[in-house]
């Protein structure tokens, strides 16, 4: 990456020590199937995040003032399985140093490795997968660490709650818990499923948004657009919700794959990211210290499937 500093911000805001929040890039494109240029997506939010005002006016917040540490790019790509532990290591370094981290693709299978840290580090995780496509294959193309397999291993360890779903094979039926997805052609005429989304959710929430949820009409630079999406404003509204009501405890988001002749895909995704942060940090004071609250024992292996508790 070329850039400085995420957002262009002062390097005051922007050093690892000071800085609450990291982003890590991931510039990966290893097994999309359709349109390739996801490797381009951080490079274009990168750009776009230069470009964008960072007074956000509906929570009266500059969030960028926690401080935001713009982490090396993880370029592993030797086989998606090396991706995946790659991100997998580099995101556990960054909570181990107890940041609020986030992760920026590249393609959803490093989901895979952001996933995978979050779970050995926080207990009773919930991920909150929103996106067009189920992803719910065990394996694709000869590899569990493709694309389209980006959230199987969490259907089988975490509280996996899926919302936009309007693509999936017959076969990920047999692994997908309908009661914890919101089809989008169920959310389009039934407003109560955001409701009903938080309460099927532990405390400890991962995000993990994959950008073709969106409605291709206001975000097109995707690698498989799906006609039937979520818009802006109800797609705030929920994340606000869940940040208000819930401990988010990292997000990442995915597939970008921009197009030199439409730059607003690129623009919606750097707000978002920028949204999401403020959502996160909105009642914390600058000097407030920030804990993470992850839990590192050495014990603790969410390696089973998950089993629901009493608690919420
Ligand atoms: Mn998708």
């Amino acid at each position: 990456m070329n850039n400085k500093t995420y957002a262009g911000i002062p390097e005051e805001f922007a050093k690892l020590e000071q800085a609450k929040i990291v982003v890590i890039p991931v510039p990966y494109d290893g097994t999309s199937t359709w349109q390739k240029g996801a490797d381009k997506g951080p490079q274009a939010f990168l750009e776009a995040s230069e470009n964008m005002e960072l007074y956000d006016i509906e929570t009266d917040t500059e969030v960028y003032q926690q401080g935001v540490f713009l982490a090396d790019s993880v370029t592993e790509n030797t086989s998606p399985e090396a991706m995946v532990e790659a991100v997998h290591q580099a995101t556990k370094k960054y909570i181990k140093k107890n940041k609020f981290v986030t992760v920026f693709g590249g393609e959803h299978s490093i989901s895979i490795g952001t996933i995978r840290a979050f779970n050995e580090m926080y207990p009773s995780l919930t991920v909150l997968h929103i996106d067009a496509h189920a992803d719910l294959r065990q394996s694709y193309e000869g590899s569990t660490c493709n694309h389209a397999c980006a959230v199987y291993e969490a259907s089988q360890n975490t509280n996996l709650i899926q919302v936009g779903i309007r693509s999936m094979d017959i076969m990920e039926k047999t692994v997908m818990d309908e009661e914890k997805t919101y089809f989008a052609h169920e959310m389009a005429v039934d407003d109560t499923w955001m409701d009903s989304a938080i309460d099927q959710m532990t405390d400890n929430v991962f995000i993990t948004f994959d950008l073709d949820a969106f409605d291709p009409s206001i975000l097109p630079s995707t690698g498989t657009p799906e006609p039937g999406g979520l818009f802006w404003y109800e797609t705030l509204e929920f994340l606000k919700q869940v940040f208000e009501e819930k401990n988010v405890v990292g997000f990442d988001i995915v597939e970008l794959c921009p197009n030199s002749k439409e730059k607003s895909s690129n623009f919606l995704a750097a707000k978002l990211y920028y949204k999401m942060l403020s959502y996160k940090f909105m009642n914390d004071n600058f000097d407030d210290d920030f804990d993470n609250n992850y839990e590192a024992t050495e014990t603790k292996k969410n390696t089973l499937k998950f089993t629901e508790d009493a608690n919420y």
